[in-house]
């Protein structure tokens, strides 16, 4: 994609979150209708499905030609990354979203045949979107940020899936002892905006694309490693463990995972 046309759809896709956090604000004052999809812990509100359905139809009437991957299945069956290619995660973070009306994220990505073009992350409740590609930077709402400073895993923090902790899943106790402490977000989104800004070294957590795809595209961008928690490369259309963060701390987590 030229320059031109990614700036112009920027602007774009800015507009449209800012309305869709408007809306999201406004439907969170009602009752919200809660279901379970997998099991107790994983849930989906009436929220999730009205603000994929908001930003599906404005990137079907933008971009017609696309593919869309939203979580709640009102995209595409996306089976290639051929083509200009969105994921879109409505309300990432939904636990938190219920019990606590904040801590969570609206996400959006574009890829261009496999390769990430814009990402967006929107800390709704902070009123703060990340956003940017490769060909842009990173920006905090207007504000450009970078890497603050390539840490290792034993001069920060590290952010933890909370069932990962639970069954000790590749040696993240170890982590968590060679790191100054552990943090348990519960929204990957979060956890993804806490290291681009300096807060944590690095985050692991078993994820899905809509999770991940947005801050992939954020994070190389501000030179950051994203891999599977065995340093493979991600795969766009599949769920794996993640473990994505400075180069260091990256580094760090695969010796002590790989023992
Ligand atoms: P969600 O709220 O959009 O579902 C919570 O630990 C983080 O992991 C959130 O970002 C959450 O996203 C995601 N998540 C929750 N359950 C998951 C699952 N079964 N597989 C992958 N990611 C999950
Ligand atoms: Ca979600």
């Amino acid at each position: 994609m030229k320059i031109d046309e990614i700036r112009r759809v920027d602007r774009e896709v800015k507009s449209w979150l800012s309305e869709s956090r408007k809306r999201v604000l406004t439907e969170m004052k009602s009752r919200l209708v809660v279901n379970t999809k997998t099991g107790r812990r994983d849930l989906v509100t009436n929220v999730d499905k009205a603000n994929e359905h908001f930003l599906v139809d404005k990137i079907r009437s933008y971009d017609p030609g696309s593919k869309i991957l939203g979580e709640e299945g009102l995209g595409d069956q996306v089976t290639s990354s051929k083509g200009q290619v969105w994921i879109v995660d409505p309300i990432d973070g939904t636990m938190n979203f219920v019990k606590q009306r904040n801590h969570f994220a609206i996400m959006i990505a574009l890829y261009e045949n496999g390769q990430g073009i814009l990402g967006y992350i929107f800390d709704v409740m902070g009123n703060k979107l990340y956003s940017g590609g490769p060909d842009l930077g990173v920006f905090e709402n207007d504000q450009k940020i970078s890497m603050e400073k390539n840490y290792s895993l034993a001069d920060g923090l590290i952010g933890l899936s909370g069932p990962m902790v639970l069954s000790n899943e590749y040696n993240v106790d170890e982590v968590s002892r060679k790191s100054l402490g552990m943090r348990i977000y519960g929204s990957a989104g979060i956890d993804i905006i806490s290291v681009l800004k300096g807060e944590l070294v690095g985050y692991i957590s078993h994820l899905k694309p809509w999770d991940f795809g947005a801050g992939k595209i954020l994070l190389e961008t501000n030179g950051f490693k994203i891999s599977s928690i065995d340093g493979q490369p991600l795969d766009m259309l599949s769920s794996t463990t993640v473990l994505l963060g400075t180069p260091n701390a990256h580094r760090d987590v695969l010796t002590i995972v790989s023992q």
